[in-house]
């Protein structure tokens, strides 16, 4: 990165840059920073106009942005926040050495936490404040692979006991263990953010954020002063969703957002940068998104040698070292430091001829310098119009010594050797013999002890203990009867497509006395795609700053609305975006005790195929709400092409334990699914979550046949029986979404045509049919001398005579891997392959998944019975117009 002090070109003289230097500084003297600032600016407006080029930086000089005379006093006890924080990194360090004893190679990292040390627990002392009754809390979002610090802490704190430590990456033993990372579906009283798949974090909070302020916008909660901290790694700002949302954070002045980035200037290999420097790369950037950039680079004990180089050579030596560099010098010795990197220039040497050897070495880093970190932190928190992101220098297994400090392979060391270990214990001043110190010991000091008296007091202060996890709202109250009914009617004819159906709903849903306010409609720019655009002016899209022109569409009935108490989330282009919003959305019942439902409608094909990682996450935190995949369905979605065709989020779904995934075909399926899931997720407070697939494909909506809501959720239904009932060739037909009135079609054709009098089915969720059986057949497996259970399917299907023949617009997989629950052999047809450009019905026949495909099926497993001639199936490929050798779409 260039750095803006520049050597001294054509002949330049010391004593002019020296008079500049001094005049800048009696101006700051006399008339403070912001003057300064001022006199800079239009200095450079003057040059730009006199044809000085002056080439563009987002960087500032490689030096701390808070000068030392700037910074606040330091409210703490240094002194015994330092002993316990040694304490922590001695715990830390044990529950990673002590499980790797136990066994070998179950892993858990030392270094990150190592480096990070200060930067936690400077915030935990003076700024994380807790949940509680009277304030909503800060939200912190902790780098996943320093989670050994946050149990060290909670031991500390008394919240976790040695023997939950001793089981730190063993969950299984008997009274449970810790969770390598946080996770929140496997300790739902203490993390709330699972963050250690890189890059989500920080997405995520920017999210949070922003949600917050939409809460308060909207009025569901009071105006705080509440922060979203999220720490980070430096590698980790390499993921595209690191820095993909950081524009929308300062375009909406989230300064309640702050991150802290931990530049120990090491990833996991190797370097972040090391042949540049990662700080000023992420500075530029995040200066160039008019974020406030705070570095804290150096530590107290540089000061002084700042103070006496008033040439401002030192920060010019500090900016020509690239990372690679720096990562040799922290861990050098002082007269390596004094060789290496003061003696490029006599003057430099000069600055520290008065100091030793030993004290060049003990030279701090910022980020380990707790004074400088509060300052930054304090300076965040205070900060006004914009996010802030801290850049903090810190060393990879800072105090690991031989053992691994800034090595490249710190950031996998688990084991220290005898001599390692009573290096780390001396260091840190940890209160155990030479003998003992080498068994590891988890080290609590007594409860009346002054550090443990500290740490409580600290936290009282701050409103209890971080990080804690609860759930705060009260179950919704109705049964929603009401509100759905009319869905049960049917359209009377009018053809309306599902998602048109599922739009009704939502804005039906928008008026509801209970629900109406907590909804939360998202969509990543597509809601005219799903013909949302009513909700526009009836809802309005939530905008921070409300509307500040006049829409071009002002004059029509459903024009553009922005307004500050808007209701829907139109996010843009961006999926991932749209799934921060829904997780915070989700998970507000527990993050804000409020039960905001949220309603995520998006292009089905680009939700679990692209941001997955984000729903699994969601499904981590026991997120709640709504994901609506829009224009689904592989041959549903005419035109489109292989790009957008989806016939693979059902599947895709399957790995998600707590999604419940539907492939409604009706109205009233939707209706009683969406009903269900308010209840189940905001009544009884299950750990689920919807996936619903809806389509474009307009059709007649019937009526809903009976009750049959019991079938609809767990998975399957007849919806229409054959009228024949005395054929002797019967089929059962499965059909979902768009899919299933292919089959009703067929159904007409067989009993006309072939006399094969077939029910149909509307299969509404594999998932649900697939996790029943394989739950029933583990029952009887574990269970051998009882009565065996018997699945779902298996208690459709008992009564239902002839051959089996499903199709549905999702690979064939689906039906497929219930078939062994069904009597007898199943055809299953569906779209695996590419898509094509091209409308519905030649789709279909490309696919062969229409009407003709599964009557073609049904005749050929009667065939294969015995109880049909060849000759009929030879007339009916011919009757039906197939080509028989048309190419197999699975591989054109
Ligand atoms: C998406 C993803 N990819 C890869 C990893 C594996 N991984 C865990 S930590 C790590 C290196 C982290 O480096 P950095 O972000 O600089 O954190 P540090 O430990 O240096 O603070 C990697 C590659 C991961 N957890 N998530
Ligand atoms: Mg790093």
């Amino acid at each position: 990165m260039d750095n803006e002090i520049s050597t001294q070109p054509h002949g330049m003289e010391d004593v002019e840059i020296q008079e500049w230097l001094e005049s800048l500084d009696s101006v700051l003297e006399s008339s403070g920073p912001e003057v300064a600032a001022e006199i800079l600016e239009r200095l450079r407006a003057h040059a730009t106009v006199n044809g000085i080029d002056l080439p563009f930086t987002a960087n500032t000089p490689y030096a701390n942005t808070i000068p030392q005379r700037l910074e606040p006093l330091f409210p703490g006890d240094q002194e015994l926040e330092r002993r316990i924080k040694s304490l922590i990194r001695w715990n830390a360090l044990a529950m990673v050495v002590r499980a790797n004893r136990v066994e070998h190679n179950i892993g858990g990292h030392i270094s990150t936490y190592a480096s990070a040390a200060t930067l936690y627990e400077v915030g935990f002392n003076h700024f994380f404040r807790a949940r509680s009754e009277q304030f909503e809390g800060d939200t912190v979002y902790f780098q996943g692979h320093a989670s050994p610090g946050m149990y060290a802490r909670a031991f500390l704190e008394g919240r976790l006991s040695a023997q939950k430590l001793e089981n730190f990456r063993r969950e299984l033993k008997p009274g449970g263990g810790l969770s390598s990372y946080p996770h929140p579906w496997l300790m739902p009283d203490f993390w709330e953010f699972p963050t250690v798949s890189m890059g989500l974090s920080p997405l995520m909070a920017i999210y949070q954020a922003r949600f917050n302020r939409y809460l308060e916008d909207r009025g569901l909660k009071p105006v705080t002063d509440a922060k979203v901290w999220a720490f980070l790694g430096d590698g980790e700002t390499d993921e595209p969703e690191s820095l993909g949302a950081i524009t929308l954070a300062s375009r909406e002045k989230l300064d309640n957002l702050i991150f802290v980035i931990n530049c120990n200037l090491q990833r996991l290999d190797g370097p972040v940068r090391g042949n540049g420097q990662i700080i000023q790369e992420l500075e530029s950037a995040f200066r160039g998104a008019r974020w406030n950039v705070i570095k804290v680079l150096w530590g107290s004990e540089w000061d002084p040698i700042f103070e006496r180089d008033s040439e401002g050579l030192l920060v010019k030596r500090m900016g020509e070292l690239v990372d690679g560099e720096y990562q040799k010098l922290v861990v050098s010795s002082g007269a390596y430091v004094r060789e290496h990197f003061f003696g490029s220039d006599p003057r430099l040497l000069k600055l520290v001829e008065p100091m030793s050897d030993e004290s060049l070495r003990r030279l701090r880093l910022g980020g380990h310098d707790p004074r400088k970190v509060y300052a930054a932190y304090k300076a965040a928190a205070e900060h006004k119009g914009s996010p802030t992101v801290i850049l903090a220098r810190t060393i990879k297994g800072y105090g690991l010594g031989e053992a691994g400090e800034g090595k490249n392979v710190t950031h996998q060391q688990k084991k220290l050797n005898e001599d390692e270990l009573r290096e780390f214990r001396s260091r840190f001043g940890i209160p155990l013999n030479d003998e003992d110190c080498i068994e590891v010991p988890f080290y609590r000091p007594a409860e009346d002890s002054v550090e443990i008296q500290y740490l409580r007091a600290r936290r009282e202060a701050l409103g209890g203990y971080v990080p804690k996890r609860s759930i705060r709202t009260k179950p919704l109250a109705a049964d929603h009867d009401e509100l759905f009914k009319e869905f049960h009617e049917g359209s009377e004819g009018r053809e309306v497509s599902t998602t048109m159906a599922f739009v009704g709903m939502l804005r039906k849903m928008l008026k509801d006395v209970e629900i109406g306010k907590l909804v939360v409609p998202i969509v990543p720019d597509e809601a005219r795609t799903f013909g949302m655009e009513s909700l526009f002016r009836t809802a309005g899209i939530y905008s921070s700053v409300g509307q500040k022109y006049e829409p071009v569409d002002v004059n029509t009935l459903l024009y553009y609305k922005e307004a500050k108490d808007g209701q829907i989330l139109e996010e843009g282009i961006t999926e991932a975006g749209s799934m921060g919003s829904f997780i915070a959305a989700g998970s507000a019942y527990a993050t804000h005790g409020i039960n905001t439902i949220p309603f995520f409608i998006y292009y089905s094909m680009f939700g679990f195929q692209r941001i997955a990682d984000f729903i699994w996450a969601a499904a981590d935190m026991r997120v709640r709400g709504f994901m609506l995949g829009g224009t689904s369905g592989r041959t549903t979605l005419s035109g489109e092409g292989l790009q957008h065709q989806d016939g693979n989020s059902q599947v895709l779904a399957l790995p998600v334990p707590n999604i419940k995934a539907y492939d409604p075909a009706f109205a009233y399926e939707i209706a009683v699914i969406i009903q269900d899931g308010i209840r189940r997720m905001y009544k009884d407070g299950e750990k689920v979550f919807y996936y619903i697939t809806v389509m474009n494909e307009p059709y007649a909506m019937p009526a809903m046949p009976g009750n049959v809501k019991d079938g609809i959720l767990r998975g399957m239904y007849r919806f229409r029986a054959s009228a024949d009932g005395k054929s002797k060739l019967r089929a059962q037909l499965f059909g979902s979404g768009a899919i299933l009135n292919e089959a009703l079609r067929a159904q007409e054709i067989l009993e006309a045509k072939y006399g094969v009098a077939a029910d149909v089915w509307s299969v509404t969720s594999y998932k649900e049919l697939y996790n029943d059986g394989i739950e029933t057949e583990r029952w009887n497996r574990l269970h051998p001398g009882e009565k065996a259970r018997v699945p779902y399917v298996t208690k459709c299907l008992a009564d239902a005579p002839g051959v089996l023949v499903a199709a549905s617009d999702y690979l064939k997989t689906l039906p497929n891997m219930i078939s062994k629950w069904m009597p007898r052999r199943l055809a299953s047809l569906g779209t695996d392959g590419f898509g094509r450009s091209e409308g519905r019905t030649s789709l279909r026949d490309f696919f062969e998944v229409d009407s003709r495909f599964i009557t073609l099926a049904t005749l050929h497993e009667l065939f294969v019975d015995g109880k049909l001639e060849r000759s009929v199936l030879d007339k009916a490929i011919k009757d039906l117009g197939i080509n028989a050798d048309k190419p197999n779409p699975v591989i054109s």
